[in-house]
């Protein structure tokens, strides 16, 4: 089986550029307004994270993709973006739309929470001048509504489950919590990292208190669906002295990527229509015809000009492939079936490029190409280094990798 399509959630209070930004990294069509809950039903579309293509790095002048795309030397790799309704302080209580629909992201990897870098929506997510409401606020009250689900979808029916687990093994009381949290994108790994990191290891989860309970839940969401905070809206004024304090007073413990998502959406509009040249995830832009623009036009594209020079782009590629290349540490590498074209049975050159867990194995990559492939693995080719090597090969980002096999299909 290919591998599991990557799926970012992006969650945060509402009215603060959750759907701006959604659109702007799908160029999807979705509804946006300056009020709270405009946002119900989530919106679901594909996003791309970008690595400098294997073909640029390997001299090669082309290539076909077929499951990504390539631009500009860029490949551009699809993931899942889920936009869901917004929350609000006490979301949890049954405030504003509560919280219940954050079980839309149940299948999420990773998290963008999306923040207000402004202040120029209160608590409740209404308007107000910027600089009123303080994103530090922000960003950890929506941080603990968020927790506050993840504990609640954990903790239902929890005594009864927990109960029938005393007499088990240590060994089965983990396949059991694995198998009870699957649904939620929550791999065995991390439960045997959160009970370990907790010191909940060979305990009894039955006479757990609702204390250990907690605490094994807020470790399992952080270890289980990270996330990185979105600083939004740093195209208004009042957001630097807001972004400087945050980052000050979160220092290493948060990652934080700031962004314009207004800015990013106009752009790649205005690619689209052909009136200007951007890549996304670019620090710059070209302007197809300047006299094609109207002043208004003009104005507002200097004004984005002047912020990409300051910020090194709009940063809301950067937050995508932050997420996932830091983040969820995933690599990008390339199967290939034919060595002397690097390409396909039918000549596509490197067709397909797959996004997977740093420290997966040849093996485990035969396994995604052809279960087939995978039992008759005899050994891994790995094309850019030259380098014949087994089935425990840990492969690395960029990867070029031909799976020698006693039952290939090619
Ligand atoms: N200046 C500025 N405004 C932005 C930015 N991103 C979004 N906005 C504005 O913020 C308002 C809310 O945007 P939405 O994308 O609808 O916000 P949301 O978080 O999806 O809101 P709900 O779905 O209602 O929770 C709109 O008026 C957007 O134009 C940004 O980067 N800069
Ligand atoms: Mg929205």
């Amino acid at each position: 089986m290919p591998p599991q399509t990557v799926t970012v959630g992006i969650v945060g209070k509402t009215n603060v550029g959750k759907t701006t930004f959604f659109s702007a990294a799908t160029l999807l069509d979705a509804k946006i307004e300056n009020r709270p809950f405009v946002t119900i039903d989530p919106n679901i579309g594909i996003a791309y994270v970008r690595k400098k293509c294997a073909h640029v790095e390997l001299g090669l002048q082309y290539c076909n993709p077929k499951n990504s795309i390539c631009l500009g030397g860029y490949r551009f790799v699809p993931v899942k973006v889920y936009d869901v309704a917004g929350l609000i302080k006490g979301a949890h209580r049954g405030r504003g739309l509560g919280n219940k629909f954050m079980d839309d992201l149940r299948q999420a990897d990773v998290l963008l929470h999306i923040v207000d870098m402004s202040g120029e929506t209160d608590e409740e997510g209404n308007p107000v001048r910027p600089g009123y409401y303080d994103p530090l606020d922000e960003i950890e009250s929506i941080e603990f509504e968020i927790n506050e689900w993840f504990y609640g979808v954990i903790a239902r029916d929890w005594d009864r489950f927990s109960r029938g687990l005393d007499t088990l093994s240590w060994d089965e009381v983990v396949s059991r919590i694995a198998k009870r949290v699957s649904g939620l994108s929550i791999k065995r790994e991390h439960v045997v990292d959160a009970l370990r990191e907790t010191k909940l290891e060979n305990t009894k989860p039955g006479s757990w208190k609702e204390e250990d309970l907690r605490l094994f839940s807020r470790k399992l969401r952080e270890l289980a669906k990270p996330l990185i905070v979105v600083a939004n809206k740093m195209d208004i004024p009042e957001a630097e002295d807001n972004y400087r304090r945050v980052i000050n007073s979160l220092k290493d413990r948060k990652v934080v990527v700031p962004t314009s998502s207004l800015f990013e959406l106009a752009l790649r509009k205005a690619a689209k229509s052909g009136l200007i040249r951007y890549l996304p995830g670019d620090s710059y832009f070209e302007v197809v015809d300047e006299s094609k623009l109207t002043t208004k036009q003009k104005l507002v594209l200097d004004r984005i000009r002047e912020f990409m020079r300051k910020y090194g782009g709009t940063g809301v590629q950067r937050a995508l492939d932050t997420a996932v290349f830091d983040v969820l540490r995933m690599i990008v590498v390339y199967p290939v079936e034919n060595v002397s074209k690097l390409s396909d049975k039918d000549g596509n050159v490197l067709p397909d490029a797959y996004l997977v867990r740093q420290g997966t194995t040849a093996m485990e990559l035969a396994e995604m190409v052809h279960t087939e492939l995978a039992k008759g693995f005899i050994a891994a080719y790995i094309v850019n280094k030259n380098k014949r090597t087994g089935a425990e090969y840990k492969l690395s980002d960029g990867d070029v990798v031909k799976i020698v096999s006693a039952t290939a299909r090619g």
